[in-house]
């Protein structure tokens, strides 16, 4: 079986080849943006391809090279942050990309199964919604990313109907785990601890905004296991969440990175102006549609990937 990954070298792209190495039969092939900043043992350098899907020539040339059986789809501008600073890089890299990628599989593997990543980002969500959210849930594009994000369902959705591809559809919800960059709360905050564990002389105590809030948290080692079953089992047209489907709250975090903690004073205060009035309570997929197509469920809890990334953040 032929596996292509893009967006390889970004934080679930690690993780899931990973995982997908477990299974000898796999040949496992990666798109990267960058080569030189991808170092990985675990692939012979050959099925390695530095490819910028917003280029067609590319795209279509090294499609037609590995001609894929499954394609997991992670490329992505990702940041809803950037996505305001550089909106055109993010219709850009997520929709033309995405496009790119899907005709070129029409054209040289027309019957390859594709997982394609949107996100939580798209569901219309306001701080009094009942939870949790189910994939009818209105869609809304709050944000340049989550446009993009709607729109590459949509696109997706038309090669659904115009070709022989199978495209299985997913809105994932908050994933951590080690390697996330800092601009993420968790990571973020348990960065933070372990520079003041490194200095002693440092108040133990962290900034922050509205504990309150409850996110529909999963290990990303979780996740890469749920999109491999999906992969397989998904049904082709269809749209899945991919989330626990329990919520914590930032505090419960807190208490955990607390606990990780070699310091035994680790505090924390609220800065008012972390508080964000729209702030969303809480945030929980509904994960019925999933579980029955694929069974899934987590393996790995908050303090298991709370501690894995202090364990990682230490080395
Ligand atoms: O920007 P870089 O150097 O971090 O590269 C990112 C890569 N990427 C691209 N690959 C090919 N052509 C492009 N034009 C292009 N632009 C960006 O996609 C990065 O290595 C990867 C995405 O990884 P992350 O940003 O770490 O996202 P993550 O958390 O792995 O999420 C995977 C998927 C994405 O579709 C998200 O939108 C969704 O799950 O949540």
């Amino acid at each position: 079986m032929k596996i292509l990954i893009t967006g390889a070298a970004g934080f679930v792209g690690r993780h899931l080849i990973d995982a997908l190495k477990c299974f000898k039969e796999n040949e496992i092939y990666a798109f990267v943006l960058n080569k030189n900043e991808f170092q990985n043992v675990e692939l012979p350098a050959e099925r390695i391809f530095q490819v910028d899907i917003t280029n067609i020539k590319n795209v279509y040339e090294k499609i037609e090279i590995i001609r894929p059986d499954i394609v997991y789809h992670l490329a992505a501008q990702s940041s809803v942050g950037l996505s305001w600073k550089n909106p055109a890089l993010t219709y850009n890299v997520n929709i033309t990309g995405t496009v790119n990628l899907l005709e070129a599989l029409s054209v040289y593997c027309n019957d390859a199964r594709v997982l394609l990543i949107g996100s939580a980002e798209q569901y219309d969500v306001k701080y009094d919604t009942e939870q949790p959210i189910a994939e009818s849930h209105k869609l809304v594009g709050n944000n340049h990313y989550s446009v993009s994000k709607l729109a590459q369902e949509a696109a997706a959705g038309l090669f659904i109907k115009n070709t022989d591809l199978q495209i299985i559809r997913v809105r994932a919800f908050n994933h951590i785990g080690a390697g996330q960059e800092t601009k993420f709360v968790i990571p973020d905050w348990c960065s933070q601890v372990i520079s003041m564990e490194k200095n002693l002389h440092k108040e133990a105590c962290l900034a922050v905004g509205n504990v309150k809030v409850r996110r529909d948290f999963t290990d990303v080692r979780d996740i890469v296991n749920c999109y491999i079953l999906l992969a397989q089992n998904g049904v082709s047209g269809e749209i899945y969440n991919v989330g626990s489907g329990v919520s914590r709250s930032l505090e419960d975090v807190l208490e955990i990175i607390k606990k990780n903690s070699t310091r035994n004073d680790i505090k924390w205060k609220v800065d008012e102006n972390k508080l964000r009035p729209t702030d969303i309570m809480e945030l929980r997929a509904d994960v019925r549609k999933l579980k029955s197509v694929t069974g899934w469920s987590p393996k790995y809890s908050l303090d298991d990937s709370i501690q894995w990334i202090m364990e990682e953040m230490r080395k």
